[in-house]
């Protein structure tokens, strides 16, 4: 797998934390997304073989990040792909700019990671669409990707 790194978004940040915003404007992409709650990187394709082996399985995950001041509430959010395979969200916190990394297979959920408890893969390694939607069932958030972008999205 290719390793990524998020050091150029944190070098982003820190630059607008110390310069006027007038003086620096975000890209559209970054502002979209700096006062959300929003997808974020996307492993979707589990490196290595597809065994399908719990670990393997965990090894493919989305992680959500609240990019707003506040604390969110998720239960009755969901995941979707584009096949319909629901994830929805129990009781879970999440804090003001924290990620939660939700993980296909099974395991103990605890803070920051949440597992859907599936046997199969979940996102498609060709193509696909991952969907964050509120529990009112509208939109939060969603992303793309095809079998160019090497295993791993980047939705922030
Ligand atoms: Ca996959």
């Amino acid at each position: 797998m290719r390793i990524r790194t998020m050091a150029p978004a944190a070098l982003a940040a820190t630059a607008l934390s110390v310069s006027l915003l007038a003086a620096a404007p975000a890209s559209a992409a970054t502002a979209r997304h700096q006062g959300g709650l929003h997808l974020g990187f996307i492993q979707y394709d589990s490196p290595g073989r597809d065994t399908r082996s719990n670990s393997s399985l965990n090894a493919e995950w989305v992680n959500i990040h609240n990019g707003t001041r506040s604390a969110i509430q998720l239960k009755g959010y969901k995941l979707k792909d584009n096949t319909g395979y629901t994830y929805t969200f129990g009781s879970y916190n999440i804090g003001a700019g924290k990620t939660v990394k939700v993980r296909t297979g099974q395991g103990t959920n605890a803070s920051g990671v949440r597992y859907w408890g599936q046997g199969n893969y979940v996102w498609n390694n060709t193509d696909d669409k991952a969907r964050l939607i509120k529990p009112s069932g509208s939109l939060q958030d969603s992303c793309s990707w095809t079998r160019s972008d090497n295993g791993t999205k980047n939705c922030h």
